[in-house]
């Protein structure tokens, strides 16, 4: 894959860890690294022997402390509206990404980056992060769907409480309100990302796959139209060699051996 400036990627055993790395300017979102998140993100899709990846910020203090607020002070009004299209394309690609994403929030994930790991699949928080959407003390209103991944993640009342006071809170009530999936000691981070990134890569890679797009479709749709969808998918899987396998492998009372197919 190509070399990159602004983001770190390593690939092992199935996994592939995406550092945001501008550590100087706590990760902060500009062009360049939403297009270098696009691209290796490009190549992942198309990559079955990727299973799951794994997102965090590089430094000790930060995942990403918003979109870079030096790169937006200069932005006409149709340059903001342009802008907010690239990241939020981008964060859609990881939402729409075949494979399970998983965000590590290894510090302050603020704004955009708030807002980036909400794309992703599943938040894990070390127990120093910090999240919020603090736009409205800039003059602005979250442009990567903050507005709209928030109240679906933790209710309308609660995100319009973050989104207009701009409160910052740390893992713990990131937790309680359901906005991180599990809080963890700080140097225990990537350790927990990778057990939970392993649980996952032991199931059908296809039907991990098929699970979350049924998730994703599901939330946009009525309960109806939701329940459909998912039974389409359930059939495809019907047709696949890993359910003749891991239901074989349960009668047979051994471990299945999932390929994909
Ligand atoms: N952008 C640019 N630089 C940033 C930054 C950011 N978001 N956050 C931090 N930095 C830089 C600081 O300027 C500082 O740079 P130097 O002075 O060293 O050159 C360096 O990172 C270290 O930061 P601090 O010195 O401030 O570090 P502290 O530990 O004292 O404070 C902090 C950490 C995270 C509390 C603080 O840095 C902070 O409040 N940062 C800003 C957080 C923030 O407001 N984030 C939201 C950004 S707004 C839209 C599209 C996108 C968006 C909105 C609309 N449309 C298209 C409509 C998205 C908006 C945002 O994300």
């Amino acid at each position: 894959m190509t070399e990159f400036q602004n983001i770190l990627f390593e690939k092992n055993d199935g996994i592939v860890f995406i550092t945001i790395n501008r550590p100087k300017a706590l990760n902060a979102l500009n062009k360049d690294v939403f297009d270098e998140i696009s691209a290796l993100l490009t190549e992942i899709a198309k990559d079955e022997s990727i299973r799951v990846v794994i997102i965090t910020g590089g430094g000790d203090k930060a995942f990403v402390a918003g979109a870079d607020i030096a790169y937006m002070l200069p932005m006409s009004s149709p340059e903001g509206k342009a802008w907010g299209a690239i990241g939020q394309g981008v964060l859609n690609q990881i939402e729409k990404l075949p494979q399970p994403v998983i965000a590590a929030v290894n510090g302050f994930a603020l704004g955009g980056g708030c807002e980036l790991a909400m794309a992703c699949d599943i938040r894990i928080a070390s127990e120093k992060a910090k999240f919020g959407q603090p736009e409205v003390t800039l003059g602005i209103i979250p442009g990567f769907a903050g507005s709209q991944r928030l109240p679906r993640l933790v209710g309308k009342g609660k995100a319009k409480e973050l989104l207009l006071t701009a409160d910052m809170i740390d893992a713990q009530e990131a937790l309680r309100i359901g906005l991180v999936n599990k809080v963890v000691p700080h140097e225990e981070l990537i350790g927990a990302a990778v057990e939970m990134a392993r649980k996952i890569m032991k199931h059908g890679p296809y039907a991990v796959r098929l699970c979350k797009e049924a998730v994703n479709v599901g939330m946009e749709v009525d309960l109806e139209t939701g329940s459909r969808y998912e039974g389409t998918l359930f059939g495809i899987t019907c047709a696949t060699h890993d359910k003749q396998e891991g239901m074989s492998a349960f009668l047979e009372k051994r471990k299945p051996n999932f390929t994909g197919k």
